[in-house]
């Protein structure tokens, strides 16, 4: 998970503060010294860090708790606001027509998010076209090319000439029914003149409505610098940040680029086209702090592509006690899409997962392998088996076993979790408040999980 280990020295902070029997200056003098501990291993920067506690300090000392609310609860929530402070005021990317030209270093992950947002846009309705102006690397071209076919957009780019901006014009002159034009710009190893050169000269040219600048989390601090060079060169109207998958230390590069005072839009947490999320301050933060984020669970979900009436109608199914293998794969098959299952645990608040906390990365993997497995067994039974599994016997798991290249073992853990599944379904099913409740809530569009526990 992005910042796990930040994530959980602030969890164990909150954790003090919460269980604490009364709260002095001691008891703050403290917590400032884990919070200082837990920023710095996570790199941000020293002077942002030791503002934030003494700001902390001086409220703690000045303000008092608003009717109501304990002592406790009020240090969490100044914690939560400075925090906040740091991530900056959400600022959304808007939906519409409109130019948008990415800067950034080599190999900060410009090209890969490029078709991210343009597959952003896509879903939203807009139609995009992404134009290949990095006249430099060679095979920039091809990889914009190929990554514009993965997402659906158009795509412009001129392989042999050398001026980005010529071929800005004619991409924007060619691509003119595209809604949302994007435009894929040339990095270099570090910033020199050549680069600011160039860029500010696509900038003067093209004027685009937005110069987004794309950053590596992996740099932590360093991009503080690096942002303030491209700002003062381009101003850069938003910032997207890369990588935050492969990093403990994001908490360098988002503390650095807040410097600035763009907006961070959007975060990539991974090499696939969905591997991308739109950047709120505010969630970002609860998901650190384990508090759950029942919005980005939804959003989740909603990915799967299940319509209200296809929920509607598998709950039945699941109400009726007719569920079958092939319901139970339509619902694997809608959550094995790469990256969904970590989306979605990830946004879960930890209390309400199995095991709490110890949910790891190695552990959604594990899940998301067993769930290829059983799609692989599935696959090799026939219709009347998954329409009806009480016909399979030790001679069709044997035949399945064969067929799919899996493990008997493996077809009767499979068979073993239908049951159980079906059994639990039951179950809940003598259980009439539960359909009600469930039914209204996903009409509202805002079950929570919470939801599960308070039937009685
Ligand atoms: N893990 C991870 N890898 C990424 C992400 N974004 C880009 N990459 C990878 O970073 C490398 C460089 O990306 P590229 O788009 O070519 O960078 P560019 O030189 O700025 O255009 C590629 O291998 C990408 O797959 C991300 O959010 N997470
Ligand atoms: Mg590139």
């Amino acid at each position: 998970m992005v910042l796990e280990n930040l994530s959980s020295s602030l969890k164990d902070v909150f954790k003090k503060i919460s269980g604490s029997s009364y709260i002095d200056k001691e008891t703050i003098k403290e917590v400032s010294k884990d919070i200082q501990r837990a920023l710095l291993k996570a790199d941000v920067n020293v002077k942002l860090v030791i503002s934030l506690t003494n700001r902390l300090q001086e409220r703690a000392a000045t303000e008092k708790p608003p009717a109501g609310m304990s002592e406790q609860d009020f240090i969490l929530k100044i914690i939560y606001e400075e925090l906040l402070s740091i991530l900056g005021e959400e600022s959304r990317i808007e939906l519409k027509p409109q130019t948008i030209m990415l800067v950034g270093l080599y190999g900060n992950g410009k090209t890969t998010t490029a078709g991210k947002l343009a597959r952003f846009f896509i879903k939203k309705g807009l139609s995009v076209g992404l134009i290949a102006a990095d006249v430099h690397r060679p095979g920039a071209y091809e990889q914009l090319e190929q990554i514009s076919k993965q997402v659906n957009s158009l795509f412009y780019g001129e392989k042999n000439e050398k001026d980005p901006v010529k071929i800005i014009k004619n991409g924007l002159d060619r691509l003119g029914d595209a809604k949302v034009k994007i435009i894929d710009t040339s990095g270099r190893d570090s910033l020199d003149d050549e680069l600011i050169d160039e860029i500010k000269r696509i900038k003067n040219e093209i004027k685009p409505d937005e110069v987004l600048y794309v950053v590596d989390a992996t740099l932590g601090q360093q991009v503080g610098p690096q942002a303030k060079v491209l700002n003062d060169a381009v101003s850069i109207s938003g910032v997207i940040i890369t990588k935050m998958d492969g990093t403990g230390k994001g908490g360098g590069a988002l503390s650095a680029v807040a410097e600035i005072k763009s907006p961070v839009y959007f975060i990539g947490t991974g090499e696939h086209m969905e591997d991308f999320e739109v950047f709120n301050p505010r969630k970002f933060l609860s998901r650190l702090l384990g508090m759950g984020d029942i919005d980005a669970l939804m959003e989740a979900v909603k990915e799967t592509n299940i319509t209200e009436e296809e929920a509607e109608k598998s709950l039945d199914k699941l109400m009726s006690g007719k569920f079958n293998l092939k319901d139970m794969y339509d619902v694997w098959e809608k959550f094995s899409k790469p990256g969904l299952l970590k989306k979605i645990f990830n946004s879960m608040p930890l209390s309400r997962i199995p095991g709490g906390d110890k949910l790891n990365d190695s552990e959604i993997d594990r899940a998301n392998e067993k769930l290829n497995i059983y799609r692989v067994i599935l696959d090799s039974m026939t219709y009347s088996e998954l329409e009806n599994p009480d016909i399979i016997n030790a001679k069709r798991i044997k035949r399945i076993s064969i067929g799919s290249g899996k493990d008997e073992r493996e077809v009767r853990a499979l068979l073993k979790e239908y049951n159980a599944m079906k059994n639990n379904m039951k179950m809940i099913k003598s259980n009439r408040n539960f359909k009600k409740l469930l039914k209204s809530q996903m009409k509202s569009g805002n079950f929570g999980l919470e939801d599960l526990e308070n039937i009685k």
